[in-house]
Order: C-alpha cells, then structure tokens, then sequence
C-alpha cells in the first residue's frame, strides 16, 4: 500500500506541532524543510519526531565534505531520513549515504514544477541510476507527471522508494501517481492549510488505503 507524507511547509514552530499531532494517525512520514526549520530552529526535528518520523528536506546540494556535514545534523537532530539531490554526483551523495547512518536517503531526480524540463528532467534516468549504485534508498519523482514516475521507476529499479510530491496545489492527481509506481506520496498544502487538516489527510489516508498495492 503507499504511504503517506505530509510536507509540513509552515513557518510557526507551533502551528507545526499542532498540525502534527491532529494528523499523526494518518501520516507515514512528515517532511520538515526550509520554511519550519529556518523559523523554528532545528530543534522542531525532534519535536515532530514525537508525532511521526520526520524527513529532514535539506535538499543537500554540496560538494561531499559539505553534504557530509548537513547530513550529520539531521541524523543528529534524530530524523529518519533526509533528502539530497541527485545532481551533484555520485560523490555527494555517497557522502549523504555514508553519513546518514541508519536514515533513510532519497534523492531528487526530476522535481515536480514547470522549470525541472528546462535542466533536469533529460538527465534524470543517469541520475536515478547513479542514485540506485551508490546505495540511496529512494528517489524523488514528480506526481505532475506521471509518465515520468512510470520511466523512473525502469531507471531506478524495483527495489528503490519513489516518493512523489505534486499532489493537489500543484495539480497532480494522487491515484495517477500511485498507478504509475509511487510508493509515498507527499502532499503540502492541500493538507496543512485545509481548514481541518486532520479531516484533509485522513481523506487523502482513505484515498489510498483504496488503491491496490503496486507490491
Ligand atoms: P505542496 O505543493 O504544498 O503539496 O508541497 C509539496 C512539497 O514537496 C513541498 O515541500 C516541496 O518543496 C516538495 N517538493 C516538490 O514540491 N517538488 C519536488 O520536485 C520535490 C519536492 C521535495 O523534494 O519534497
């Protein structure tokens, strides 16, 4: 069955703890990023952590001493997995994956806007394939475009994570994306700014709880 990820894209410390109580039940992972952490402090990763496991969205995008350092602090921070991009190389992410420990890695290959066909998307499958050799658990693949999820996932192979963001706000539809392969699908703002967030993603929960599971 996929899973859920709630993309916790707020800016008050305690606005996210609240959203992140009301919606534990029905959420596998939340992703914590930019917005929160550079308003909150970093100390928010282990007060979401009591509700749901975090991902830490730091987008790692370093040279590999760097990208070591960055990941260090999330798994320090106790995070359960944490996101870098693809791009950088195989150096930098094996960097991620090393110090990771027992995290979680996912890399972005294709990202889910308009821009990623002006650069990303025609290196893509190198970079899902690159992101498979070096010991990443996952990829990030967009739900905008579902066909692409479908040749990611040859890229990538079978044993590899897709986690699709794009969902709702930005148009993609949930059931097409799991269709194509997804296995967790991450969602923002269709949840956390709905007026009842729990409701929001209890009703996305449901949705997929129907669906068939790809394994
Ligand atoms: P909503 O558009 O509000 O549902 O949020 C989507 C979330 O997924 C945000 O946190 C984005 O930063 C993130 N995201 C994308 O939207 N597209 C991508 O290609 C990659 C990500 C990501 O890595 O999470």
């Amino acid at each position: 069955m996929a899973g859920l990820v709630l993309a916790l894209d707020v800016t008050d410390g305690r606005r996210a703890r609240e959203i992140a109580e009301e919606v534990a039940e029905y959420v596998d992972y939340i992703k914590v990023g930019y917005p929160l952490v550079l308003s909150a402090g970093m100390g928010i990763v282990s007060e979401i952590s009591r509700f749901a496991p975090v991902i830490c969205d730091f987008k790692v995008a370093d040279i590999p001493n760097t990208a070591r350092l960055i990941t260090e602090r999330a798994r320090e921070a106790g995070a359960a997995g944490i996101i870098c991009h693809a791009f950088p190389g195989r150096d930098s992410m094996r960097a991620v994956v090393e110090a990771a420990g027992d995290m979680m890695v996912i890399a972005v290959t294709e990202m889910s806007h308009p821009g990623a066909e002006d650069f990303m998307a025609m290196h893509a499958e190198d970079m899902a394939r690159a992101a498979r050799e070096v010991g990443v658990h996952g990829i990030v693949a967009p739900a905008t475009r579902p066909l692409r999820i479908k040749v990611l996932r040859v890229a990538a192979g079978d044993e590899m994570l897709i986690f699709t963001p794009g969902v709702g706000a930005q148009g993609g539809r949930l059931e097409a994306a799991v269709e194509a392969g997804a296995d967790y699908v991450i969602v923002g703002r269709s949840i956390y700014a709905a007026d009842n967030p729990r409701a929001a993603a209890r009703e996305f929960r449901e949705r997929l709880d129907q669906m068939t599971p790809r394994r």
